[in-house]
């Protein structure tokens, strides 16, 4: 159980003091992190010592709800109450212990909707652009028939760290945004009467959060303030982003499902699974059983001892992406009843999961078998009013809209994305570089590198069994170049291929090949590069041979396989100029064709595997003068609706797939009827 004693929040610093004594200490200790950072450098750099890793945390259970015979869920998504604390006392509510009785008797409250980021919901800047913590509270009811039940409180991601009371009593404490967490509430809960759950949550990033941030302090107009800053480009949305859900377990459960798939050469699935009871008792037994997507049983297994076993399918039916096979993301189901001595099944937890293997060489990555090119999108989770709240609406939208443009993958820049949205990437055959929350890497420290691995750690627990999942990638734009950088990759990299040896680890990589320490470490490389937009703004003819140089230099240098993970151009749609001009639909659409130039030519020279848009919809960043109303690279406005560029991207991922995956279902409105002539050519091209 956490204790009290330490949950100060990590800002309060910033205001116990008088200012000039703030200026004091922080020149003393900048001078003390300069002579450490000397001293750290020389311990690197002429012994040769690595970062030290420290103790790694293993996260535990954290199985998606689920319902089953055995167990009930509730969602206690809704409408909240809220209160934003004072930006100078970011600790009085932990002071005043407002966790003890209605929020409402100790502040002010207003309604907030869960999940959502609660910044854009109010007419007011001042929650917009609040720094440091918010507090929530609801209240709830179980059902008498729970008292035999063990009972768990779940959060889907609250950003950026969250302490949670269950009527007064703190049950858990969670950092790092956009990874679940939970907790075990069965001793805490009032059966016979309303219960109260308290979230304080707390969006400040410092310099060892995952991703970094830093708080300065500024003169405002109402005094001294902290401002937030942070080198990454998108904004830093907070509150209880994802659904909160209650659930139920019996007394002895399964924790949690560890399946790794494969085919044998005769094309028979093989699903190797590994069941963790949360008594751990040698006694225990399981059956399990594999339904095929109609419902069949296609095989049982019967184990006992370590609950470890495997399953066979005969002629499985492999899972694909989408476009890569006319019957797709295959997904077959697990049931799973455990049994205890006393009892026969005890619990039981049904999941869906998909069959197919992955390879890669020093010039490709194969899922199946087949060369996989990937034709994707870098995206976000950002939209108007919910920020980074999961929306179902949104989430279908955006997959519908995935289908349309014909792209197999995207990848989760910057950080996890919500597990409802993975389990849709299984269902529609998306294939997912699952990136954890590190972005800019920089000024490596061993707290930071503790954190690193911990979101990798927590990400790949969370991810594991998802087919949609090929890659996992450690970083967006690390500072590689950087002193200490190579011990510190090294490390992440040796350790999340320790966690998971069944897939490629790869980086977003913006740092020049001649300096970067990263790629050596790296199974597949991607690169990030702004042609015509970053450099040489506006050269239309300075893109082509770029691409293919730079692409080219890092198979050479690497001997590796290589993708490029971002390109674009900010676009604000109705705005058209002839000839092309920056910022225009025409800009974004010829610049994206300059780049297909040189995918094509890359393609053909085998190392090549494949282009990921930057970005998938136009989204929110700080203020700032380079972004009108944010980034808007978007392929797709932030409501969704397509740029030009859409229908020029449409037709090159179809006509990829008709290429390179024999899709030849094109969809009939891909290309508009102009003349008996145009439409004849566009057929032979196929
Ligand atoms: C890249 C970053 C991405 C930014 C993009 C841009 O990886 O997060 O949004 O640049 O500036 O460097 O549009």
């Amino acid at each position: 159980m956490p204790d009290l004693r330490n949950l100060f929040p990590r800002n309060e610093r910033y205001f116990q003091t008088s200012v000039w004594y703030c200026w004091l200490c922080q020149f003393i200790r900048s001078l003390t992190f300069f002579l450490m950072g000397f001293i750290g450098y020389m311990v690197n750099v002429v012994f040769g010592i690595m970062l030290v890793s420290g103790e790694d945390k293993i996260t535990e259970g954290l199985l998606y709800p689920r319902e089953s015979e055995t167990r009930e869920v509730r969602s206690l998504d809704g409408v909240w109450s809220f209160a934003k604390s004072d930006t100078k006392q970011p600790s009085e509510g932990l002071r005043e212990k407002w966790f003890l009785k209605d929020l409402a008797d100790s502040t002010n409250v207003i309604h907030m909707p869960v999940p959502s980021s609660y910044n854009d919901i109010v007419e007011d800047a001042a929650v917009r652009d609040h720094v440091g913590t918010v507090w929530y509270e609801r209240k709830f009811f179980v059902p008498k028939s729970w008292q035999t039940q063990r009972v768990w409180l779940r959060f889907g991601s609250v950003h950026y760290e969250a302490y949670v009371w269950i009527n007064g009593n703190l049950v858990a404490r969670h950092s790092i945004g956009h990874l679940p967490f939970e907790t075990e509430i069965t001793s805490h809960i009032n059966y016979a009467k309303e219960n109260r759950v308290t979230v304080l949550c707390d969006n400040v990033l410092l310099q060892t959060t995952i991703p970094q941030g830093k708080i300065v302090e500024q003169d405002s107009d109402n005094g001294r303030i902290p401002i937030q800053q942070y080198t990454f480009d998108f904004f830093n949305y907070a509150g209880i982003h994802r659904s909160v859900h209650l659930y139920t377990t019996p007394n002895t459960f399964i924790k949690e499902i560890i399946l790794d798939t494969d085919v044998d050469s005769e094309g028979n699935g093989i699903v190797g699974f590994r069941i963790i009871a949360n008594n751990n008792d040698t006694t225990n037994y399981a059956k399990v059983m594999i339904y095929d997507r109609e419902r069949n049983i296609v095989d049982t297994q019967a184990v006992d001892g370590s609950l470890t076993g495997t399953a066979t399918i005969r002629n499985v039916k492999k899972w694909w992406p989408y476009l890569m096979s006319s019957d797709p993301a295959y997904l077959y189901t697990i049931e799973v009843k455990l049994s205890t001595r006393a009892e026969e099944n005890v619990d039981v937890y049904r999941m869906k999961f998909g069959v197919r293997t992955l390879k890669w060489t020093n010039t490709s990555f194969l899922i199946n078998d087949k060369p996989i090119y990937f034709r994707g999108f870098g995206r976000h989770e950002d939209s108007d009013i919910r920020g980074k709240g999961l929306d179902f609406a949104l989430l279908t939208k955006d997959f519908n809209l995935l289908r349309w443009i014909g792209a197999n993958a995207y990848r989760t820049s910057h950080y996890p994305y919500s597990e409802e949205s993975m389990q849709f990437a299984d269902e529609h055959g998306i294939m997912i570089v699952d990136e954890c929350p590190s972005v800019d890497t920089d000024n490596y420290s061993n707290e930071l590198l503790l954190n690193h691995k911990f979101s990798l750690e927590q990400l790949i627990h969370r991810d594991r069994n998802h087919p949609s999942v090929v890659m996992w990638s450690i970083a967006n734009e690390p500072r590689t170049q950087k002193t200490n950088a190579d011990q510190y990759f090294a490390e992440v990299a040796r350790y999340t291929k320790l966690l998971d040896p069944s897939r490629p680890i790869t980086a977003a990589i913006a740092v020049h090949m001649n300096s970067d320490e990263l790629a050596k470490y790296l199974d597949i490389i991607s690169f990030n590069r702004y042609n015509a937009w970053y450099t040489n703004t506006g050269r239309l003819d300075m893109v082509t041979n770029n691409v293919v140089n730079e692409a080219t230099g890092w198979h050479e240098k690497h001997n590796k396989p290589v993708l490029m993970s971002e390109y674009g151009a900010d676009t604000v749609e109705g705005l058209h100029m002839l000839p092309a001009y920056v910022w225009s639909e025409e800009f974004q659409s010829q610049q994206f064709s300059k780049h297909f130039e040189a995918f094509d030519r890359l393609r053909s020279s085998g190392f090549f595997i494949g282009e990921f848009v930057w970005n998938f919809a136009d989204f929110k960043t700080a203020q700032t003068y380079t972004r009108v109303g944010g980034n808007k690279k978007g392929v797709f406005t932030r409501n969704r609706q397509p740029k030009a560029s859409a229908h020029l991207l449409r037709k090159r991922y179809f006509e990829l797939a008709s290429e390179l995956d024999n899709y030849h279902t094109l969809p009939t409105n891909l290309y508009e009827y102009t003349s008996q002539n145009q439409k004849q050519l566009d057929r032979n091209e196929l």
